[in-house]
C-alpha cells in the first residue's frame, strides 16, 4: 500500500483487534492504525529497535518482534587465533568478510567464509594461527 493512500491511517485505534499486524510487526505506526490486516511500513523502519530496518532483517531472516532476532556478532576472542560469534536468521546465506582498513579506496571486504542455509541460529568461526595485523569483519546476509 502506498504510503500516501486512502487506506494508511484509515481505521479507528480503538478498533484494532490486535497489538501486531498478520507480519508481526506493531499494529500502531506514526499514531494511527492502517486499514485492513498490515500496517504500511517505511523501508527504513526499525520495528523491533534492534538497530536493523525491515528490509535488512527480511533479507537476514531475522524479521519479527523480538529484538534480539538480528544478524549481528555476539563474541569476539583473539586467544589461540581468531574466533568469531554471531546469531542471524535460518534462511539466509551469511558471509563472514574482512578487510584491514576501511580507509583504503582500493581494498575490498573479502569472503573468508560461506554459511549456506539452513544455518544455526548461533554460529562460530574459528581462524587458527598467530594473531594477525589489525583486520576488520563483518557479516552481511543474501537472499
Ligand atoms: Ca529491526
Ligand atoms: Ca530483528
Amino acid at each position: 500500500m502506498p504510503h500516501r493512500s486512502g487506506c494508511g491511517r484509515g481505521e479507528l485505534n480503538e478498533a484494532k483487534r490486535a497489538p501486531v499486524d498478520l507480519d508481526g510487526h506493531p499494529r500502531i505506526v506514526f499514531g494511527t492504525v492502517d486499514m485492513g490486516c498490515y500496517e504500511w511500513v517505511a523501508s527504513t523502519n526499525d520495528y523491533d529497535g534492534d538497530g536493523m530496518a525491515k528490509d535488512a532483517e527480511e533479507i537476514a531472516d531475522t524479521d519479527g518482534p523480538d529484538p534480539a532476532f538480528l544478524l549481528a556478532f555476539t563474541a569476539i576472542s583473539d586467544t589461540n587465533g581468531i574466533t568469531l560469534t554471531w546469531i542471524g536468521g535460518t534462511q539466509a546465506w551469511q558471509y563472514v568478510e574482512c578487510r584491514s582498513n576501511l580507509v583504503s579506496t582500493t581494498e575490498q571486504w573479502v569472503a573468508i567464509y560461506t554459511n549456506t542455509p539452513a544455518t544455526p541460529v548461533t554460529n562460530v568461526l574459528s581462524l587458527p594461527g598467530p594473531p594477525m595485523t589489525a583486520r576488520l569483519y563483518r557479516i552481511r546476509a543474501e537472499r
